[in-house]
């Protein structure tokens, strides 16, 4: 397994909306083991495989606690079925937007669609962060990132903080 290169705002790629994946095929699999590894080493709870340079519908996420086992989700061609008319704030971030946080009002539920690790589909309802999370990383797979939902001045300075740390970084 591999750790992958994270693009980060401005990098046009973010704004793209993925593509369809074809097949779940151990091309596909490798990918994810990369994506998984990518998204621990970060830390993250999240990542779109648009992320890793790959604007394709697949995304891969852990949301568990320190404490408690790992509980790697893969998912494949995610689908929203329903979202709940309650919403939920949480303070987010994002690997493409390193050290920046804000306030992200969503549905608090959500049902979802998709494929996983060995292409068998699943149906299921999702809740809490898994929901939150969930529906950054669709998101992602739709050419959005948290920030697009601030003011122009607050995303503005964010992605100008965003350019002068990767730029200190290199
Ligand atoms: O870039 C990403 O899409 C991943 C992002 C996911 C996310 C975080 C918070 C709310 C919604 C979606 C992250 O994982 S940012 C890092 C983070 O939240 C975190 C890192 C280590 C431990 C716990 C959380
Ligand atoms: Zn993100």
């Amino acid at each position: 397994m591999a750790k992958l290169p994270i693009i980060t705002v401005p990098n046009p790629l973010l704004k793209t909306v993925s593509a369809p994946v074809e097949e779940v095929d151990d091309n596909l699999r490798s990918l994810m083991d990369d994506m998984l590894d990518t998204m621990y080493a970060a830390p993250g709870i999240g990542l779109a495989a648009v992320q890793v340079g790959r604007p394709i519908r697949l995304l891969v996420m852990d949301v568990s606690e320190e404490d408690q086992e790992k509980n790697p989700q893969y998912f494949v061609n995610p689908v929203i079925t329903w979202t709940s008319d309650e919403l939920a704030t949480y303070n987010e971030g994002c690997l493409s937007v390193p050290e920046q946080y804000a306030d992200i009002d969503r549905p608090a539920e959500c049902k979802i669609s998709y494929l996983d690790y060995h292409g068998t589909e699943h149906n299921i309802h999702a809740t809490g962060i898994f929901a939150t999370c969930f529906q950054h990383e669709m998101d992602h797979l739709n050419g959005i990132v948290f920030i697009d939902y601030l003011s122009p001045l607050k995303k503005s300075i964010a992605v100008r903080k965003v350019k002068k740390l990767v730029k200190e970084e290199e």
